[in-house]
């Protein structure tokens, strides 16, 4: 409770930050896009770590609003960088509460109109809790209404939720995020190897790219690029970056 009261009035008070860690491509080795992720500097509390935040904010509603302010720094910043000729596509994580509660659609309308940022540079991670709430089809046209407006769809933490291979085919989606959890033994477990394996086979098939997270080591690197993996994203490459940390790292020198 004394997270969720503090957390309530954290923007305000200026204790929000984005951290931004990279993706890249594991054929060209280039940036591809940067997910960006919401970090808290309490003044009473210090930096709370977002697995201790998060699942507040998912419980208390909070996360709706903190959420915005995360996608529409996202796109100030990735737009910032834009026009000074540093364009990689920023990807925001959706919660499924903003999805379900209120208009994705028109937040996203607005929130890229207002920051200038080309839709076509933004990304949104939804987890699969997103995809199993199809009331009615109401998801279905959401999704599509986003798809419209030019952003480009991702599902997080694929594998660990309860998404059903129909939804591939139903939903519009770009891209999907091997699960860390899967991804760490890969090297050494058949079955996460096997399980792999059968994902990044899958994006193949239905022309859906495919991201390993969690990547820590070259032994998964290695296993991740003989599969044909498109993307990976993690500690071997980058941790969570600030924004001027990241630029300075990847902006190419002028
Ligand atoms: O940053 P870290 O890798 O510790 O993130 C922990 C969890 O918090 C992850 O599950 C991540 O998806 C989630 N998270 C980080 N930033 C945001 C955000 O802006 N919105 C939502 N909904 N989740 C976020
Ligand atoms: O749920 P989501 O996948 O968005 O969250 C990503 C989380 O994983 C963040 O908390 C991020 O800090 C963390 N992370 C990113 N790369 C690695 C990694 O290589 N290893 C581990 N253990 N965690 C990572
Ligand atoms: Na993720
Ligand atoms: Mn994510």
């Amino acid at each position: 409770l004394q997270i969720q009261n503090l957390l309530r009035g954290a923007a305000e008070r200026g204790e929000l930050s984005l951290h931004y860690q990279p993706q890249f491509d594991l054929g060209s080795r280039e940036v591809a896009c940067v997910e960006a992720l919401l970090r808290w500097n309490s003044a009473e509390l210090g930096q709370v770590s977002p697995a201790r935040f998060i699942p507040v904010a998912e419980e208390s509603g909070l996360i709706v609003p903190l959420g915005e302010w995360a996608l529409r720094e996202a796109c100030r910043q990735a737009e910032s960088w834009r026009r000074t000729g540093f364009a990689v596509p920023v990807a925001v994580n959706l919660s499924a509460l903003q999805f379900h509660r209120s208009d994705p659609v028109e937040l996203l309308e607005r929130v890229l109109a207002e920051s200038g940022l080309p839709a076509a540079q933004l990304e949104l991670e939804l987890t699969e809790s997103v995809l199993v709430q199809d009331g009615g089809g109401v998801t279905l046209e959401r999704l599509r209404r986003l798809k419209a407006l030019g952003v480009s769809l991702a599902i997080d933490d694929f594998g660990t939720g309860f998404s059903s291979l129909a939804y591939l085919r139903r939903f519009p989606i770009d891209k999907l995020k091997i699960d860390q959890a899967f991804v760490c033994d890969i090297s050494t477990d058949p079955e996460d190897a096997a399980i792999v394996n059968l994902v990044i086979e899958l994006g193949r098939i239905l022309k859906i790219r495919t991201v390993a997270e969690g990547v820590e080591n070259e032994a998964q690197l290695r296993f991740l690029r003989e599969r044909g993996c498109t993307l990976a994203q993690g500690y071997l490459f980058a941790r969570p970056l600030t924004a001027a940390q990241f630029e300075a790292q990847y902006r190419a020198p002028r």
